[in-house]
């Protein structure tokens, strides 16, 4: 049945028309990047008609916004998943496939959007999937790189970053804003005068660089509701000429130098996950995107109402992380020194618009700046933050009278240093962690002395993901079976999904069910030979590790124990040995020197292990190029194993755990981050769980760790492992190869602690663990039970419920239904 919007004859004449005006081409001549251009303006004609009636709807209806402010927004692509979320994908495919066009293809064609790194990224990514979906208004506000994450090349075992030139073909669904750009200011001097007619303090700027922000406006479709929310990247441009200030006309130096800047800003993502750098760049791009952002919703918001004092009644601002953070300073700024306000208003609203997600307690991860640097990027923004310590250092003092030690834990400002997570945490109405571990954590360690004193604005809301991409649109065969079992409310109803549970017990459905798991494999195992020219048997058990690469993950846990298990099926050749394919994906930041050998000793191990004829093919090892989004979903979809294996306390929550558990994969895990939700849904009986707790991991730390020589000397499987790093098996007798992993492990001799994240001492626990899967898989029809419950208690962890959550506790916002947009193709 078609749809009337997508009357199959109007849309391949559009497809046509657009091959035609775009390129001078008929269908039969063009390229599948220009078909693919061709099909997507088609879609974004219809997508178009409901953007522009949401946004008079939301208009209309005056709603009050959430603004998701973040640096990161990892989209992947979006042509498939528009179609899915406008219920029109079987309709264009069927109408393709009459032109001889297959839709598979024409995607494979468009660049993921990755203005990414990882987990925040793409949880940014499906909360405005959500948002849209649950009739939310809703903007995500962000910034155009030119170069999103870098393309991961694999030479010789190692990595190669490769840019990311993802508009090189130019982008479809993007519309460039020229109209609502705004000019946003560096450095200088701040001049302090009285208004003559006002008598109030004026703040002058003098002597500043600046740029114009141009934003890029991006659809982000509702499921099935007419809803089109908005995506709003900041790009930069120089000041053209006529616009600078009269004192800088026909400054030839500083024009060129405007230009750099603007240029320099939007260039690139910075590639590091869950690491803080201080580069000067970083801090620029943070204001860059944040005055341009408030610029424009405070304008906006003017539109329609007089009150600036009441901004918070229309608006609600949402910072992810802590790197939006000056957010804070700049909506003072705005309001005091261009609105007019008096502090103490300004401070009301700012402090009842800001809410703060945390999203990690790596030390590590938590930005600092240096003062100097701080103040001579900002200065106008620098003496805002130090009017907020100084009064918020009153309050702690009064209530917590002689104790200096409160003071220098909880200061904003302290020994030179901007603490950007304390300014969120004192301005915010809402700090928030990411699962219930980690804000348990967040409440009772790190930021203990901040929910002492203001235990009402912390609380919990755990991620989730969106089951339209990863389950709808990665893998098709489950979604349609589970459509047929149980109809299709799942789509937007994810609690729904369990009325599968009944069927677990079905031995029909289950069959059904791993045939599809099979059939998923098959398609990776296709990709495998594509990609990596390796064979794998898709009758294997399918562990598979996807994520960013960081010690805290624990890769080197896997790729040790994948050591030892060669180890074993060489030694004991007549051992029964379930088949297994180990598949590994995971981008390692330019700089990480330990998490790029851990890339270079998993190819390796892959490459003697594959091609070591005499263990019969028992084991294969897989190292995934390039993993970003549209190869996820594939990797989701065939997974047996999904591997969580962080030490305990240091993943905040993840959100892959929640991507493999929809997809049917069971958890081998710690109680870490969500992982312990994800136990607590389906049962422990239907987990892999090993290791230390987050206590007792956080009890080791408090007393300086442990000693892994004693796991190594007291276990000689653990110690032969070990010494494989540094004997030459893994390295063509290259000693040296590995000599930073070894020394992470055992530290011969540098003076920082070993094994700080307790590989070895979780080893044992979890070989032991893996034993079981073994165990598990080899019944196949407890197998199927497990794998099948496990996609039956995935309702949790859907991003509609974690949004219903975000708006009945902080944002506060209604639901506004919208009529369908005009009809394109009537
Ligand atoms: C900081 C400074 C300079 C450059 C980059 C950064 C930076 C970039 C990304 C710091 C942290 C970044 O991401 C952290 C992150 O992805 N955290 C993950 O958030 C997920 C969503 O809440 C959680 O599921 C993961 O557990 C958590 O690691």
């Amino acid at each position: 049945m078609f749809s009337k919007r997508f009357e199959k004859k109007a849309f391949k004449a559009a497809v046509k028309d657009n091959v035609k005006t775009l390129y001078r081409k008929t269908i039969d001549e063009a390229t599948p990047q220009q078909l693919f251009q061709a099909v997507s303006y088609a879609v974004k004609d219809v997508i178009i008609d409901d953007w522009i009636e949401t946004q008079k709807r939301y208009d209309e209806t005056d709603a009050k916004t959430v603004y998701y402010m973040s640096m990161e927004f990892l989209m992947g692509r979006a042509l498939g998943n528009n179609l899915i979320n406008m219920t029109a994908y079987k309709d264009v495919k069927e109408a393709l496939e009459e032109m001889n066009i297959d839709l598979n293809v024409i995607e494979d064609q468009e660049p993921d959007a990755a203005l990414g790194n990882g987990g925040l990224g793409r949880l940014a990514a499906c909360f405005l999937d959500s948002l849209a979906t649950l009739n939310y208004p809703a903007y995500g506000c962000g910034i155009r790189y030119r170069y999103g994450m870098f393309k991961q090349k694999i030479k010789d075992g190692y990595q190669v970053e490769v840019p990311d030139n993802w508009l090189k073909e130019g982008n479809p669904f993007e519309i460039r804003r020229e109209e609502y750009a705004k000019e946003v200011r560096f450095g200088g001097n701040i001049r302090f005068e009285k208004d003559p007619v006002t008598g109030k303090d004026k703040f002058i700027q003098e002597n500043y660089e600046s740029v114009m922000a141009v934003p890029y406006d991006m659809p982000i479709v509702g499921y099935g509701n007419h809803v089109v929310n908005t995506l709003r990247v900041w790009d930069a441009k120089p000041i053209t000429d006529f616009k600078l200030d009269e004192f800088d006309r026909g400054n030839y130096h500083k024009a060129v130098e405007q230009e750099n800047l603007a240029k320099l800003i939007v260039d690139v993502l910075y590639p590091n996950d869950n690491h803080y750098s201080g580069k000067e760049l970083r801090l620029k791009q943070q204001y860059f995107f944040i005055s341009a952002s408030l610029q424009a919703l405070i304008e906006k918001y003017k539109k329609k109402h007089g009150d600036i004092r009441k901004l918070y009644e229309k608006v609600v601002i949402q910072m992810n992380d802590t790197h939006p953070t000056v957010a804070v300073p700049e909506l003072m700024r705005l309001l005091i020194d261009v609105e007019g306000l008096s502090w103490e208003d300004a401070w009301e609203v700012t402090s009842k618009t800001c809410a703060y997600t945390n999203h990690t307690i790596m030390a590590e991860a938590l930005e600092k700046w240096p003062i100097d640097l701080f103040s001579k990027l900002l200065p106008r923004i620098y003496q805002i933050v130090q009017e907020i310590d100084r009064r918020f250092l009153i309050k702690v003092r009064e209530m917590y009278p002689g104790n200096e030690e409160k003071v220098r834990k909880m200061a904003i400002l302290m020994n030179g240093q901007v603490r950007m997570a304390n300014m969120a945490i004192v301005a915010g109405f809402s700090v928030n962690g990411v699962a219930q571990l980690h804000t348990e954590i967040l409440e009772k360690q790190e930021l203990k002395d901040f929910y002492q004193m203001m235990p009402e604005k912390f609380n919990n809301k755990t991620n989730g993901i969106t089951q339209r991409r990863f389950l709808a649109h990665g893998n098709p065969l489950l979604a349609d079976w589970i459509t047929d079992k149980i109809g299709d409310g799942w789509i937007t109803d994810l609690s729904q999904i369990a009325k599968l549970k009944p069927l677990v017990e079905d031995e029909d459905a289950r069959r059904e069910f791993m045939e599809i798991k099979y059939q998923n494999k098959v398609r990776l195992a296709k990709y495998i030979k594509e990609h990596n020219g390796i064979d794998v048997d898709p009758r294997s058990i399918f562990d598979i590790q996807v994520k960013r690469l960081h010690e805290y993950k624990r890769q080197l846990l896997n790729i040790l124990h994948i050591m030892y298990l060669y180890n074993q099926i060489k030694e004991h050749p007549e051992m029964s040995f379930y088949p297994r394919t180990f598949i590994f994906g995971a981008k390692a930041a330019a700089g990480y020197l330990r998490a790029k050998e851990t890339i270079k000793l998993i190819n390796s191990v892959a490459d003697v292990v594959n091609n070591d004829r005499s263990i019969n093919g028992k084991l294969k090892v897989v190292f995934i190029e390039d993993y970003r989004v549209s190869n996820a979903e594939i990797l989701f979809a065939a997974a047996d194993v999904s591997e969580q294996i962080s030490t305990a306390s240091k993943e905040a929550s993840g959100t892959g755990n929640m991507k493999f558990m929809l997809n049917g994969a069971p958890t081998l895990g710690t109680m870490d981050g969500a992982n312990v939700e994800i136990v607590h849904e389906v049962g422990e009986e239907n987990a892999f769980i090993f290791g230390l707790s987050s206590q007792e991991v956080i009890n080791y730390e408090n007393n300086g760790g442990y000693n892994p020589t004693d796991v190594y000397f007291n276990d000689w499987e653990i110690k032969r492992v070990v010494d494989q790093l540094m004997d030459g098996t893994y390295s063509n007798g290259d000693h040296n190869m590995y000599i930073n992993l070894y020394n992470s492990l055992l530290n011969t001799q540098c003076t920082d602690k070993a094994d700080t994240y307790f590989i070895l001492k979780d080893f044992r626990s979890y070989a032991d663990a893996q034993k079981r899967v073994e165990e598990a898989y080899r019944d196949q029809q407890r197998w199927s039970k497990m794998a099948m419950m496990n996609t039956a208690c995935s309702g949790k962890f859907t991003s509609d419920r974690t949004i219903e959550e975000y708006v009945r506790d902080i944002w506060h916002l209604e639901k506004v239904e919208v009529p369908s947009g005009q009809d394109l193709f009537e």
